[in-house]
């Protein structure tokens, strides 16, 4: 068994609900269980800014598969919740990527772990530091990576349990 983590995200329609759906679908895959699950933050778009804004969340899972193989859960996970794959970093319904995963460095075609923004992006992780702020990636920990980024317009909606 291997801890990971993932980063969600969706900008188009049901925003909430494709969230959960993700969730539920990770949860169904075999050798994949999910075991930290972040509140849903509201997140001005990044990068390409002229999108919707978007609902970002973290999951903690245990899982045996390999790194790449957990890459192509997430992927055929996506597919199935009716994603299309237009412009780089353009709305999306639903993106699911692989944050980290306990003990793998990778880089190749497919995948780069630890993610490539990770410790850019505070739309990662604001979400990430409420379920592993002790997480250590890239030589520091996740709150610390996070206490270097501006984190205005960041908001948490309403506990999971509670909607
Ligand atoms: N994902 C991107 C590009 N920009 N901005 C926010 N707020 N949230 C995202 O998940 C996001 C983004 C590409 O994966
Ligand atoms: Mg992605
Ligand atoms: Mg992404």
């Amino acid at each position: 068994m291997a801890e990971a983590y993932l980063g969600l995200g969706s900008n188009l329609g049901d925003k909430a609900a494709m969230l959960d759906a993700a969730v539920a679908a990770l949860a169904a895959t075999p050798g994949l269980a999910v075991t930290a699950r972040s509140r849903h933050y509201r997140t001005p778009p990044w990068g390409d800014t002229d999108q919707d804004w978007f609902l970002n969340a973290a999951i903690g899972i245990e899982t045996t598969l390999s790194p790449h193989a957990l890459l192509e859960a997430c992927l055929s996970a996506e597919t199935r919740l009716g994603r299309v794959r237009e412009r780089r970093w353009g709305p999306r319904v639903i993106d699911i990527d692989v944050l980290h995963y306990a003990g793998a460095t990778v880089s190749d075609e497919r995948l780069v772990l630890p993610h490539r923004f990770l410790r850019e992006r505070a739309f990662v992780l604001v979400p990430l530091a409420e379920i592993a702020p002790a997480l250590v990636i890239g030589g520091e920990t996740v709150a610390e990576a996070l206490a270097r980024l501006d984190r205005s317009g960041i908001e948490p909606e309403a506990d999971p349990g509670s909607r």
